[in-house]
């Protein structure tokens, strides 16, 4: 049976989704591109052989020749489409964050758990990338002994949005480190310290955040909105017996005039290329078979990385240590 998706959001990701289902999902089809900008709708939808457009996007996820749904439409509408889609008993692959309210994470836990399966799957894409995979494999296998420490930096060309501020690096940014962390370590965060060097200019500067885990293990997080250089993520995991640290992804060095050059990703779409195609591979055989994938990441890590988040700007805030304080894990979600 051919699944026929639905993406909700025609802008950079909702595009790139549409291209993904379109091009690189064998078994499902783009069934409809949704947008409120009807335009941009139909250009995302001509560029990939949609079969409709539609500017409603509570009616597009009722419609009867849509059988499951990508999200990709403003932040502050993923909660709130991911509960239509439970209505609905459609299953989402909901682009992250499912909410910057942890309260509101909780919602929609709530209408998963009174619908008795899990309908949600969120867009942390980095689970799906070999590096993190590898790292998860040396710890689970014993090569790096007890974790210690975590180092990651995440760096942007520039911020996305000239609105763009500290806060906005720890609930926009973070998140992916505050996931992907979690998947590889298998633990909770327990408190949070942020702070920002100073800049010569009136860019964003970056945050520096501090972690603590339930395991007694240090996590650091750079987040760099306005790196310059390119876009560079890389994390090193310190175990008591090894440790293992990402090298800078290319696959090409340019050797000329007495140097070597390689070159970066523009943005995380190149960078993650293959991670997103992997994430929505496994959410196209979740549909087909009702099967959650491994790595695939749930409403309570939605949840976990938004309650994080909250305390993180907190911490940015006062200066002081904050605690992250969780409601204790439905059994839902084991
Ligand atoms: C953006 O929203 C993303 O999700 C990217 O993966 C991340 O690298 C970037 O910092 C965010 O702004």
């Amino acid at each position: 049976m051919t699944v026929r998706i639905a993406v909700i959001g025609a802008g950079l990701m909702g595009a790139d989704h549409a291209k993904i289902v379109a091009q690189e999902m064998p078994g499902a089809t783009l069934q409809v591109v949704c947008d409120m900008d009807q335009n941009r709708a139909r250009r995302v939808a001509d560029a990939h052989g949609a079969a409709d457009v539609a500017t409603d996007p509570a009616a597009t996820v009722a419609r009867a020749d849509v059988d499951a749904v990508i999200v990709a439409s403003p932040d502050f509408t993923h909660a709130p489409l991911s509960i239509a889609c439970i209505t609905a008993g459609k299953r989402v692959l909901c682009e992250k964050p499912l909410s910057q309210s942890s309260a509101e994470c909780i919602q929609v836990m709530k209408a998963e758990m009174a619908a008795g399966q899990r309908h949600v799957q969120l867009g942390f894409m980095r689970r799906y990338d070999s590096a993190y995979g590898q790292m998860k494999r040396a710890l689970a296998d014993g090569t790096l002994g007890r974790p210690l420490m975590m180092h990651n930096f995440h760096r942007n060309v520039e911020t996305p949005a000239a609105d763009f501020t500290g806060a906005m690096a720890i609930t926009n940014s973070a998140p992916h480190e505050f996931d992907v962390v979690r998947h590889v370590l298998r633990t909770e965060y327990t408190a949070i310290s942020a702070f920002q060097p100073r800049r010569s200019d009136a860019l964003v500067a970056p945050v520096m955040m501090v972690l603590e885990t339930a395991d007694g293990q240090l996590v650091n997080i750079e987040v760099n909105n306005n790196a310059a250089y390119g876009y560079d993520v890389r994390a090193e995991l310190v175990g008591e017996a090894a440790s293992i640290a990402m090298n800078h992804v290319a696959y090409t060095r340019l050797d000329r005039n007495m140097a070597s050059a390689v070159g970066y990703e523009a943005d995380w779409r190149g960078r993650y290329y293959d991670a997103y195609r992997q994430q929505n591979r496994a959410f196209l055989r979740w549909v087909q078979t009702g099967d959650f994938p491994a790595d695939g990441s749930s409403c309570w890590d939605g949840y976990a990385a938004a309650v994080v988040a909250e305390a993180g700007v907190r911490a940015l805030k006062s200066g002081q240590k904050t605690s992250v304080t969780m409601i204790d894990k439905p059994e839902f979600y084991a």
